[in-house]
């Protein structure tokens, strides 16, 4: 790739980039991302020490250490448009030369790992799970901006999955598996399944409000589809755009989904913060645990 322009590439006079305000060492090589910028400190409490803090808009970021563990913890607000501008940025920030402008010889892999919340769409899930996503399905049009090369085994599940949805005008959905040595270890004994990824909360996933919806039933036949032992358990914002970015740049990401509504029961968790609080501590504990 040729030398990026600085309309492409924009840093800003301190050196860092745009919207993430970091500078290309403030960045650890194991990311954590919330979607909230409040969980940041929920995450940062368990840390032994912070070594800085930046931010801008929704973009804010603490890094800091667990014993020798160095980690950082980014917030990126809310949908697949945000996930966008952090992860091209993040990997900016590793693999292009803020100052040739060009890609890097050497290209850095980042561990990416999504603490977020969501709401099942399967009735044996209680609220309080802790789930890993195995997949993220894309509703939303993030990746039609991108040319994504799927797997074989990826390709097959989002063709069982276009024929289930046949019925429905307007949703084109993209599929990308977990990386699989996050799923297995930072996921390890989790529920697993399908994280939908939907472009809003209200209508595109398929809640009651006064406008009139358009899909009709649309948990219903999220629900409804299985191939194999597979199954779509939980809707959010992210995760699809998450796993299919970081597999393009050459990253390795996993979604954890902090159960707190049941869409079929039509339930709320009354302790929110617990839960999250519970899915935080879980998956520290088993960062702490990756080889470097
Ligand atoms: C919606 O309330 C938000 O909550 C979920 C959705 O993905 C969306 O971002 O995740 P976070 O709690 O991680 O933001």
């Amino acid at each position: 790739m040729s030398k990026l322009s600085e309309a492409d590439l924009i840093i800003n006079p301190d050196g860092s980039i745009y919207h993430l305000n970091l500078q290309p060492g403030d960045l650890a090589d194991t990311v954590i991302t919330v979607g909230d910028p409040d969980r940041i400190s929920s995450v940062t409490k368990y840390f032994d020490r912070i070594e800085l803090r930046k931010g801008k808009r929704e973009f804010l970021t603490q890094t800091g250490y667990i014993g020798s563990k160095r980690i950082t913890v980014i917030s990126t607000g809310i949908g697949t448009d945000n996930i966008d501008i952090v992860f091209n940025e993040l990997d900016a920030l590793v693999n292009i030369d803020f100052e040739t402008r060009l890609v890097k010889d050497q290209l850095t892999s980042l561990k990416l790992i999504r603490i977020g919340t969501s709401g099942a769409i399967q009735s044996d899930l209680p609220l309080g799970t802790i789930l890993a996503s195995s997949h993220g399905l894309g509703m939303d049009s993030l990746m039609h901006y991108y040319n994504q090369q799927s797997t074989l085994e990826d390709s097959v599940i989002l063709r069982h999955i276009k024929k289930h949805f046949a019925d429905v005008q307007g949703i084109e959905p993209y599929l990308t598996s977990a990386d699989a040595g996050l799923l297995a270890t930072i996921g390890r004994g989790m529920v697993q399944g399908i994280t939908a990824t939907a472009p809003g909360f209200y209508g595109p996933q398929g809640r009651q409000v006064r406008a009139a919806n358009g899909v009709p039933d649309l948990i219903g036949m999220l629900n409804s589809f299985g191939h194999q032992n597979l199954r779509i358990t939980n809707l959010e914002m992210e995760t699809a755009g998450i796993y299919a970015l970081a597999k393009l740049l050459g990253h390795q990401a996993i979604s954890i989904n902090a159960i707190l509504a049941s869409r079929l029961n039509f339930q709320f968790s009354t302790q929110p913060d617990v839960i999250v609080d519970q899915a935080i501590k879980l998956v520290l504990e088993r960062i702490v645990q990756l080889p470097d």
